[in-house]
């Protein structure tokens, strides 16, 4: 009896074992390489199964088991540790001259007229960390705290995907017996967003910039709540490193690219001072494209030896700087408060701001969230404020400058009714935003049909926002079906509208009519349901059929959809008007095209897990059907380059897409070899 529990339980670890095995290399493959080389169903199944034989066996669980990425039970406090190497910080420059005067200061004090070679690296706006190695597994993680002390978040640590809880043996590099590794770790703008407008939803105030939304989530006693929030991290320096003797920075971060850890693609080696301000000068001017925010460059003297003699001033290094870029926060008045009725009947409270230069972008509005929001921040019309952009997100203020004050100012009262149709406006227990109820609302109306017909929906080009309010006005439509209903005499008939483009309107609305399934359900405007749930609903169901009679429970049985979209999804088909408006559609020639990928053997997923980009025009196809044909195969095609990206398609003329995947360094393909790898 013993003996056979024994066995089983040999044969147990061993599962064990090679489970976590799969699990880092595939970790590794997907986040820090971004060459992912299963699915994210099987990841999960795999994930899945280890922490069943966890909870079975919990003697199993080691310290480096990739379960420990979910999180934690809780902490009391956090406990300090000191660093065995002091944390410094860096000196900030902000013009040219300052960094030539480095460059000087480090040659007066090398004694030497040669020019140096410095390594410049993106300066990641985020928070500093130390992770402690030994004999290759992750140990302990610390906060940079004053630099010498920091607070112990080894938990929170394991929750980021990038960080490997042991090294990598590669065979090129012995994994030391200790390895401290510095870096920084940020949250990424997309997950910054998405954070925020949670947090909103829920009555909770807003992170001010991704930095915060970073420091907030890793100094969090329960690192369950860190698992939640999607961290990254790049590595760029290393405290006591045993057994390897680099002799320049370039080299360590080699040697910690090797083992496995995370380091920035985007690093410029080696180069004299011209090239490092040439380095900062394209960085300044694509740092939007970029999925995280940097606020500057990192420049470093190489050479190991040099940084040794340079040493450092009382809190910084001598042979380092910051270069930061030019400020996206900039302060300016509010000339007024408008509000906003969303498709779902939000009302959205948006400043208008005397413009104002942010980061190289003329800024004059700035989204206020919602009511709290201008309270918490007792935001006023007249108030001078400090307002800032990160990325491509809406501008937003992040506080009033009170001392500028005047008395002027006026208190800003949240409307009763709906600037729209006036009908009196509703906030909901729990809720953080006040809507307008009425189904008919004229302002709603638009915010739909504008939603329809948006590049990710039914992308009906020329039909802007003011051809909308004049139909809607005009009474020319009332529900997006009847879109397909207008004709040339009727629209050649509107304002500012040319026979021609009345003409290319009719095309465009009839060659909307050939649509995937995904792009249909997102055009509907189901509130819960954006860009990338419906493509997930699309995949599961097939049809619109099969979606429209999915059952509550049908619904929440798929993954990544809860109770809340569940509930909004059988609400919006059981409001007659809705399916009225999508039975018209259907009779006005909308097509569905078959939803690609669902019910394919395995054997036809010859693109499973694969990301495209298409740029430019294609000769062979429109951009649809290769859309189509690559979902067909199991592939997903996205909108826009990020480091997930696995092919960028370039047709003729390509757009910032081409430049922006050879700047993260993803593969581009042309249309022969797209076709290639769809036959
Ligand atoms: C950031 N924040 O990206 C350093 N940093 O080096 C990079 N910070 C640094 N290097 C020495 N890339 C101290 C701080």
């Amino acid at each position: 009896m013993a003996e056979s529990e024994n066995h089983v339980t040999e044969a147990v670890a061993k599962k064990a074992q090679a489970l976590r095995r799969a699990l880092h290399h595939h970790n590794y493959a997907y986040y820090v390489l971004n060459e992912p080389e299963i699915s994210d169903a099987e990841y999960d199944r795999l994930m899945r199964e280890l922490i069943a034989l966890e909870e079975a066996y919990p003697e199993l669980i080691t310290p480096d088991s990739p379960t420990h990425r979910i999180g934690a039970p809780p902490l009391d406090r956090f406990e300090a540790v000191s660093h065995t190497v002091p944390m410094l910080s860096l000196e900030n420059a902000f013009f040219e001259k300052e960094v030539l005067e480095f460059d000087q200061r480090v040659r007066r004090f090398l004694e030497t007229d040669d020019p140096v070679a410095y390594t410049a690296e993106p300066k990641v706006d985020g928070l500093a960390v130390e992770i402690v190695y030994e004999k290759g597994l992750l140990m302990q993680a610390s906060t940079r705290g004053d630099g010498f002390k920091g607070e112990l978040i080894t938990p929170n640590i394991k929750t980021i995907n990038s960080v490997p809880l042991y090294l990598m043996d590669s065979g090129k590099v012995a994994v030391p017996a200790r390895l401290e590794v510095r870096g920084e770790v940020f949250m990424p703008l997309e997950a910054f967003k998405r954070l925020n407008k949670e947090r909103l939803k829920q009555g909770e105030p807003a992170f001010a910039n991704p930095r915060n939304a970073a420091a907030g989530s890793l100094r969090q006693l329960d690192s369950r709540i860190t698992a939640q929030r999607p961290l990254d991290m790049f590595c760029y320096g290393v405290g006591v490193m045993s057994d390897l003797s680099p002799s320049s920075h370039w080299e360590i971060l080699g040697i910690l690219k090797e083992l496995g850890l995370p380091v920035n693609p985007q690093i410029r080696p080696r180069c004299r001072i011209e090239e490092v301000l040439e380095y900062y000068n394209m960085l300044s001017e694509r740092r939007h494209a970029f999925t995280y925010e940097m606020d500057g460059i990192v420049i470093k003297v190489d050479d190991l030896s040099l940084q040794r003699r340079l040493g450092e001033k009382s809190r910084s290094p001598r042979w380092a700087l910051a270069y930061k870029f030019p400020a996206v926060q900039e302060t300016t008045r509010i000339l007024g408060i408008e509000i906003q009725v969303g498709r779902t009947g939000a009302l959205t409270p948006v400043a208008h701001l005397a413009p104002v230069l942010v980061g190289g972008v003329t800024v004059s509005r700035a989204t206020l969230h919602n009511e709290d929001e201008i309270k918490r921040k007792d935001i006023r019309i007249g108030d001078t404020v400090l307002i800032q952009r990160a990325g491509d997100v809406i501008p937003e203020v992040v506080k009033v400058i009170e001392t500028a004050r005047t008395g002027d100012e006026k208190v800003f009262r949240f409307p009763a009714v709906c600037p729209a149709c006036h009908s009196r406006v509703r906030r909901l227990e729990g809720e953080s935003v006040w809507r307008c109820v009425n189904a008919v609302c004229s302002a709603q109306l638009k915010a739909r049909i504008r939603h329809f017909a948006s590049k990710g929906a039914f992308d009906i080009d020329g039909l802007g926002g003011k051809l909308v309010d004049q139909l809607v006005d005009r009474g020319l439509v009332r529900s997006y079906a009847d879109l397909f209903y207008l004709d040339k005499a009727t629209l050649a008939g509107l304002d500012r509208m040319a026979e021609k483009s009345a003409q290319n309107l009719v095309e465009a609305i009839s060659k909307s009519k050939n649509i995937s399934l995904d792009r249909f359900i997102y055009g509907l405007g189901i509130r819960h349901v954006g860009e990338h749930l419906a493509h997930v609903l699309a995949r599961a169901f097939g049809s619109l059929e099969a979606f429209m009679a999915a059952s509550e429970d049908e619904l929440i049985a798929i993954d990544e959809v809860g109770p809340q979209v569940a509930q909004s999804i059988r609400a919006f088909f059981e409001t007659p008007e809705n399916t009225a408006n999508i039975e018209k559609m259907l009779q006005a020639g909308v097509r569905i095209a078959e939803t690609p990928g669902v019910g394919l053997s395995e054997s036809k997923r010859t693109l499973e897990g694969e990301a495209f980009v298409l740029t430019g025009a294609l000769e062979s196809m429109t951009r649809s059907e290769a859309k189509a044909r690559i979902e067909a195969l199991g592939g997903k095609v996205t909108g826009s380059v990020s480091p997930r990206t696995t092919y960028v398609v370039a047709g003729k003329e390509p757009g910032s897409k081409l430049a922006r995947a050879r700047q993260l360094g993803v593969p581009v393909l042309t249309e022969q070899e797209l076709l290639e790898r769809l036959s």
